[in-house]
């Protein structure tokens, strides 16, 4: 390592005095104009991960569906999964270096890792369309040049196009190839293969409205959509040609506020879906005859997915387990269905994708979606080698079983959610089984729910467990929740900190939206008075004509990414 190198590089990329940032649950996200030292950090971390590692390492410049001043920055793992927690805690360590102190800091973490500074280095890099990511992204390659690494700018990426850069570099090419090409032929001719049996059928003239939240979802479905075509037509709106990224759209803003975003024209019936920011979250609504707005989240694309899977497993016959994990925020209805119903095994985990995708690694199939519409299915290796044989060998029916299971392998993104390939599987899914969207909203009904915010002074005086279900500090808060819960029919009701805002996160579910809102907002008192509340206190709300009014309506809570 030449240190001397970094420390006259560092200083054209130095880092404001005192500023203090976390890699948090999808890395470092705040202003854009805070970043520039990081994103040159991050450069440098990755080539020591890259070291280490002896693979590939990714770092995608995104802020999600943040306002479009905001910036951030993630690690991709050899993998194409999201950083190791221990590397976080490096990264972390390494944003927040003194100037002077940024020799050091690299040679500790070099040394806890045990890095073989010998080691070849290679990282690439995707960043989405904010003005200031371009810039920010050749921070990023002053720190990798000046470490000694190798690199290579994909330039304009969604966030799981680049997790599947990652993985495909990783495994020589076997994942798929690694480039924009080869991403939209893989998924491609999987949906085509899929959907041929449906097509056939002569239900060819499907059409799909997208809202690309302003976003590189616009730019790389824009290219992407003559692939699949002749089976899907989507029409892109809010495709960054005018409007502002994520401003009154996108996945974020539909989930969040339960509303249609601005920018689509939507009739009656119509399927309709939303990308956020860096098109790894997709959400499904329409409106009815009535004009009454449904959304489909991503608890209901958990349910159609895995319902999906599970007929085909049972064709093939083959014992492969399949389970659905979900965080404490999925809805109480789906949790139900998939457990009672469709007598599937449904597991919860910790907010944030890594946790949803290291439990979904415990299964033969495992499949995993937060609310927000992140998600994905992971097929182990075992089961995949067992579907490519049977889709050989078998005879008739369960031969096209296998056959479908093997297509379906290729279009799902295994890496991270990706909001593309969650939407050919969607729609592939809805073609074969003739359903309209309407009849998947149906599958059940969701419990009203509600989400707040509350400001604390300390928010990490709040300690949980049982994946976030479970307040364990401060004391009183728990027993509290469960009083208040206690009230209220087919009620549920947890708080966390959030690992992304400096608040605290309610959420309660109820038998009545009246009943949801009361509960929602006595939780948030209790949170206020037992765990150090600053500013107003929440206040009862007003609701009239669905609007919120008063400084409740500033607690609504924004949905997680
Ligand atoms: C992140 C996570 C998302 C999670 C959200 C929770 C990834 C890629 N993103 O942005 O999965 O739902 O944080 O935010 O892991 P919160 O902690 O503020 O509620
Ligand atoms: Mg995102």
């Amino acid at each position: 390592m030449d240190l001397d190198a970094v420390t006259k590089q560092s200083v054209l990329h130095a880092k404001p005095d005192g500023l203090i940032l976390q890699y948090g649950t999808a890395g470092f996200r705040t202003k854009a104009e805070h970043l520039d030292h990081v994103m040159f950090r991050m450069g440098l971390l990755a080539v020591l991960r890259s070291k280490q590692t002896k693979s590939t390492i990714g770092v995608m410049v995104t802020a999600s569906h943040n306002p479009e001043e905001d910036n951030g920055v993630k690690l991709v793992d050899p993998l194409g999964e999201m950083l190791a927690a221990s590397w976080e805690e490096h990264a972390t360590c390494l944003a927040n270096a003194e100037e002077q102190h940024l020799p050091r800091v690299l040679v500790d973490i070099s040394e806890k890792a045990a890095v073989d500074l010998h080691q070849d280095a290679f990282v690439v890099i995707g960043r989405d369309t904010r003005p200031s990511s371009e810039r920010l992204s050749q921070s990023v390659i002053d720190g990798v040049t000046v470490l000694g690494g190798q690199f290579y700018d994909y330039g304009l990426l969604t966030t799981p196009q680049l997790h599947y850069m990652v993985f495909c570099r990783n495994s020589n090419g076997q994942y798929g190839k690694a480039t924009v090409e080869g991403y939209y032929q893989k998924l491609s001719s999987a949906f085509v293969e899929l959907t041929k049996q449906a097509f056939c059928r002569g239900d060819d003239h499907r059409t799909l409205k997208v809202d690309c939240a302003n976003g590189i979802g616009a730019l790389k479905l824009a290219e992407m959509k003559h692939y699949f075509s002749p089976g899907l037509s989507v029409q892109l709106f809010n495709d960054g040609t005018k409007g502002k990224l994520n401003h009154l759209c996108g996945a974020d803003f539909v989930k969040s506020h339960q509303k249609p975003p601005q920018g689509i024209e939507m009739r009656a019936n119509e399927r309709c879906c939303s990308f956020d920011g860096d098109a790894d979250r997709i959400v499904y609504y329409y409106h009815d005859a009535d004009g009454q707005f449904h959304l489909i989240d991503g608890d209901k694309i958990a349910t159609l997915i895995s319902s999906f899977l599970k007929e085909l497993l049972l064709e093939i016959g083959d014992g492969l387990s399949l389970g659905v994990v979900q965080t404490a925020y999925a809805n109480g209805s789906s949790t139900r269905y998939l457990e009672e119903v469709m007598k599937v095994p449904v597991y919860c985990t910790k907010t944030g994708v890594k946790h949803l995708h290291h439990k979904a690694q415990e299964f033969d199939i495992g499949v995993y979606f937060e609310a927000n519409g992140h998600g994905t299915v992971l097929f182990s290796k075992a089961a995949e080698t067992k579907i490519k044989q049977l889709a050989k060998e078998s005879e008739d029916e369960k031969r096209k079983a296998a056959k479908m299971l093997e297509n379906i392998i290729d279009l799902f993104n295994q890496t991270i959610g990706d909001a593309i390939s969650d939407m050919l599987v969607i729609e592939a899914i809805l073609a074969l089984k003739g359903l309209t969207v309407q009849q998947w909203d149906a599958l059940y009904t969701d419990l009203p729910n509600r989400q707040l915010k509350v400001k604390v002074a300390d928010r990490q005086v709040i300690s949980t467990t049982d994946a976030e279900r479970q307040v364990v500090k401060p004391p009183g808060l728990q027993e509290a929740i469960n009083d208040l819960v206690k009230k209220y029919r087919l009620s549920r009701a947890f708080v966390r900190p959030s690992g992304t805002e400096d608040i605290v996160r309610v959420y309660a579910e109820a038998d009545s939206q009246e009943n949801t809102d009361s509960l929602a907002y006595e939780v948030s008192l209790a949170v206020f008075q037992l765990a150090g509340g600053i500013g107003e206190r929440p206040q009862r709300a007003l609701l009239e004509n669905g609007l919120w009014f008063s400084s409740f309506k500033s607690l609504l809570g924004k949905a997680v990414e």
